[in-house]
């Protein structure tokens, strides 16, 4: 799959674009399965709680784990348009699941991704782009991502007044949020929209794009796929010890774009299972 050159354009202009039928309901419902498998048969640090420290917030890394996953990070359907957005060859920095459960999945503080990377891993530039992949549909009443259209032209000077959080792993945006001031500004200038659709629908966003997003008030449940794909020449410099893997992919071998469907990915799995 490839962007049309008025695509690129938008995604320069808005710091987003979606890309509505990338993968079908059949295919969502496939890694609906496969989450479920992965967060069933996998203790450890990259199942986020919510507050309750017990509710599933986010899964990190499923494609270190999971033949579905770890097979639909190299899909040119996800990588091809994502080597467009960054004119790069591409690897995985980070793959979350962030699932918002239905009547009370908890809200996404408004941030920016890259000033967490630039600071507590080192990236040495927003050379990356976000893929989100609906595996639910997306509505206004479930929690959708909001951003502010065109925050990324502000570059990341935006968050430079925000406090690093020293964690050593996960940092939640409610760690690294903006100021209400600063968003309140911000807002005045840059339009609230938040793109919306059926499962399988997939949005491609930059890295410094200004977003957040509300707790989950409807009877259905949002899980949102995430993959950042960081240049293979931009790789984090940390100067101590990096943050675990599960966080901050360290393979930077560059990826090759596959042709991933269920037909394919049934293959594959059966390969890997022999
Ligand atoms: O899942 C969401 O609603 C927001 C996620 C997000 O902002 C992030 O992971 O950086």
């Amino acid at each position: 799959m490839q962007l049309a050159k008025s695509v690129l354009d938008q995604y320069d202009r808005d710091g987003f674009v979606l890309v509505p039928g990338a993968f079908s309901p059949a295919e969502m419902d496939c890694l609906k399965g496969a989450m479920a498998e992965d967060v069933a048969s996998s203790k450890g640090p990259h199942l986020i709680t919510e507050d309750d420290g017990a509710t599933l917030r986010a899964v990190y890394a499923s494609h270190t784990r999971h033949p579905l996953f770890s097979t639909l990070v190299s899909s040119a359907r996800l990588l091809a348009p994502a080597m467009q957005l960054v004119a790069q060859d591409l690897y995985v920095h980070q793959f979350k699941i962030n699932t918002k459960r239905p009547f009370g999945g908890e809200s996404w503080a408004w941030h920016q991704d890259y000033p967490v990377w630039r600071d507590a891993d080192r990236m040495p530039e927003p050379r990356a782009v976000n893929v989100a992949v609906f595996l639910d549909e997306v509505t206004e009443f479930n929690g959708p991502v909001v951003f502010l259209r065109g925050s990324h032209r502000l570059g990341s000077e935006a968050s430079s007044r925000q406090q690093a959080n020293q964690a050593g792993e996960h940092i939640d945006p409610h760690d690294y949020a903006l100021s209400t001031g600063d968003l309140s500004k911000l807002a005045e200038v840059h339009e609230m929209t938040s793109p919306k659709g059926p499962a399988g629908t997939v949005v491609f966003f930059h890295p410094e794009i200004m977003h957040g997003s509300a707790p989950n008030i409807s009877p259905f449940p949002r899980d949102l796929l995430i993959v950042t794909y960081n240049a293979s020449t931009n790789a984090p410099r940390p100067v101590g010890e990096p943050r675990p893997e599960y966080l901050v992919g360290r393979d930077v071998t560059p990826l090759v774009p596959n042709s991933w469907t269920l037909e394919t990915i049934g293959a594959s799995i059966a390969r890997a299972e022999s």
